[in-house]
């Protein structure tokens, strides 16, 4: 998956770098065990903390100690843009996965600088949520994106939800483009732009609005929506 797309081209190009390590590669025993039954009790096997320190001393051996070291857990805070952009700005940073019912906690004591979690919804392990904090983490390393314009624009770091999006051709099933964005009116289409994704954003994630830096058209015509139909 990583080696499609924005995130391949990165990693070809070396501007960045991922290696993933099997845990398994670092259980002690002749059947490779990484899991055992929980202390107290209880369904679900947890993984043994022996592998994670073991893997966690291969990679320093090997690239030196990491900035951070970041456990995916679904009891980790909620990882967002701005938790992508400190990650961006180290140089090493090493994701433990979990997996089963959960890690021995002497792993998150004594490993883990941070534990993230990417959202309310039960995954089956850490990877998947591993690679998405790659994905997003890589775009913010500079010149892995080729328009940093589209950083910038980026809806997390707005505040906003992004306006609608059209290419050609100008009529889908019936579908026309918006006039306005025919029209060569730049001011216009502008001012269109902000008032769709403001729109958008006071409909589905009127949360985002909080932290939303806006300018003063943009506060303008948020007061007209709010304001719809009652003058
Ligand atoms: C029964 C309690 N569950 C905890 C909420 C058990 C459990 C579910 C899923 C234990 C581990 C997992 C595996 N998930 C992750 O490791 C995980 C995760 C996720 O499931 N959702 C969102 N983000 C993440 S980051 C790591």
């Amino acid at each position: 998956m990583m080696r499609e797309g924005v995130l391949g081209r990165a990693l070809e190009r070396g501007l960045v770098c991922v290696g993933v390590h099997d845990l398994r590669d670092f259980s002690t025993d002749r059947h490779r065990t990484v899991d055992d039954v929980s202390y107290g009790g209880g369904p679900g096997m947890v993984l043994k903390a022996d592998p994670f320190f073991g893997a966690l001393s291969a990679i320093r051996r090997q690239h030196g100690v990491p900035d951070a070291v970041v456990l995916l857990s679904p009891q980790g805070r909620r990882f967002c843009h701005e938790e992508a952009t400190k990650l961006s700005r180290l140089s090493h940073v090493a994701l433990l996965c979990g997996r089963y019912e959960g890690v021995d906690e002497r792993v998150r004591e004594r490993l883990a600088t941070d534990e993230i979690s990417i959202g309310d919804y039960v995954l089956s392990g850490g990877e998947l949520p591993a690679a998405v904090v790659v994905d997003s983490v890589a775009r913010l390393v500079p010149g892995v994106v080729g328009d940093q314009r589209s950083v910038a624009q980026d809806s997390f770091v707005r505040g906003l939800l992004d306006h609608p999006h059209f290419t050609r051709p100008a009529e889908v099933e019936s579908e026309s483009v918006p006039e306005v964005l025919v029209s060569g009116h730049h001011g216009e289409i502008r001012r269109w732009r902000k008032q769709e994704a403001l729109k958008r954003t006071l409909e589905r994630r009127p949360d985002l609005l909080e932290g939303a830096a806006l300018d003063d058209e943009e506060r303008e015509i948020l007061r007209e929506l709010r304001n719809d139909g009652t003058d």
